[in-house]
């Protein structure tokens, strides 16, 4: 059977859409890793295979964090993480599968802190797979903190796409939000003016519910093109009990708009956003025995929507 990435080869952006070249709508459904510092083993060959044969997955999110602990900016290993990122894409390629390389910003709230760092790292990396359509850049996780504004965000991203769409002209760039990339109706009303571009919004079920739930569609309804780049069932803390009400509401709202989506983690982490059990070293070919509860459910979410 041919694979996805045979399917529907380079994406671009029209409208609120996520399309291939033939104009039609294609729909990244899979898992982000956890802390690629912290758990580099879960990219493997078999591992991805598992995703794409068991559960249906077609893209797969490789989070490089820049500031928390190992980080990329805070004395992490730049070469061995690039390294695991370059794994990453040549077995997605290989599989057939899209991938995200998530420049993942969280303690270091405002982009623009490392941004002579993300610039020379979107430069190399761009260049270096300019010729790969599967790969799609994630600019900044989650911008936020006082004064991270969507003007603030938007500096930031007028200063990177540019490098990137240097070396890799039609790639697709997705940009975070304000907000823990949540507010996606700042970006709906005043867009970056770029094709191929899409706004993250990220939403934890037990925490993030109506409310968010509405700005998501308001965005939509204002012509913005929203991707889930990364989501739990359980609460924004990545632990705490599962919303199963609030994450059918959640998927719902994805299936009525198409939206791609991306679930956090691909990790044995002691929390509940990780799909497999602390108790499990396996890191590939799991039963459903060796699934959390969140690992179970996106299982089946995944396996219905493939
Ligand atoms: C969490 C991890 C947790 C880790 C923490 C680091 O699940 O194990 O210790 O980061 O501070 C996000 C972030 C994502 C968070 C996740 C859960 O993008 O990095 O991961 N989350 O808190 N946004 C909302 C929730």
């Amino acid at each position: 059977m041919a694979t996805y990435f045979e399917q529907h080869g380079p994406l671009h952006v029209a409208g609120t859409k996520l399309v291939d070249a033939a104009g039609n709508p294609v729909q990244l459904r899979g898992v982000s890793t956890l802390g690629l510092a912290w758990y580099p083993e879960f990219v493997n060959e078999a591992a991805f295979r598992t995703l794409r044969d068991d559960w249906g997955a077609n893209a797969v999110r490789l989070a490089m964090y820049t500031q928390e602990e190992g980080g990329y900016m805070t004395g992490g290993d730049k070469a061995g993480l690039e390294a695991l990122i370059d794994k990453g894409v040549k077995l997605c390629a290989a599989l057939g599968m899209y991938v995200i390389i998530d420049w993942h910003i969280l303690s270091d709230g405002n982009p623009n802190l490392h941004a002579d760092a993300a610039e020379d790292f979107f430069r190399r990396l761009s260049a270096r797979y300019a010729d790969q359509p599967h790969v799609l850049y994630e600019i900044c996780n989650e911008p936020n903190g006082a004064g991270v504004t969507w003007l603030v965000v938007k500096d930031y991203a007028e200063r990177i796409i540019p490098v990137i769409r240097a070396n890799a002209p039609e790639a697709v760039v997705l940009c975070g939000t304000p907000n823990w990339s949540q507010d996606v109706d700042l970006a709906a009303a005043d867009p970056l003016d770029f094709g191929n571009v899409m706004y993250s919004l990220h939403f934890y079920a037990a925490t993030h519910k109506d409310g968010l739930r509405d700005k998501a569609e308001a965005a939509l309804k204002q012509g913005a093109p929203v991707f889930v780049d990364e989501f739990s069932i359980c609460d924004a803390s990545g632990d705490g009990v599962i919303d199963y009400e609030s994450a059918a509401a959640w998927h719902a709202l994805i299936r009525r708009h198409g939206l791609s989506y991306i679930a956090w983690s691909l990790s044995n982490r002691d929390e509940s956003a990780a799909l497999v059990r602390a108790d499990c070293d396996k890191t590939f070919g799991w039963a459903d025995a060796d699934l959390t509860e969140t690992g179970k459910w996106l299982k089946g979410i995944l396996q219905g929507d493939r």
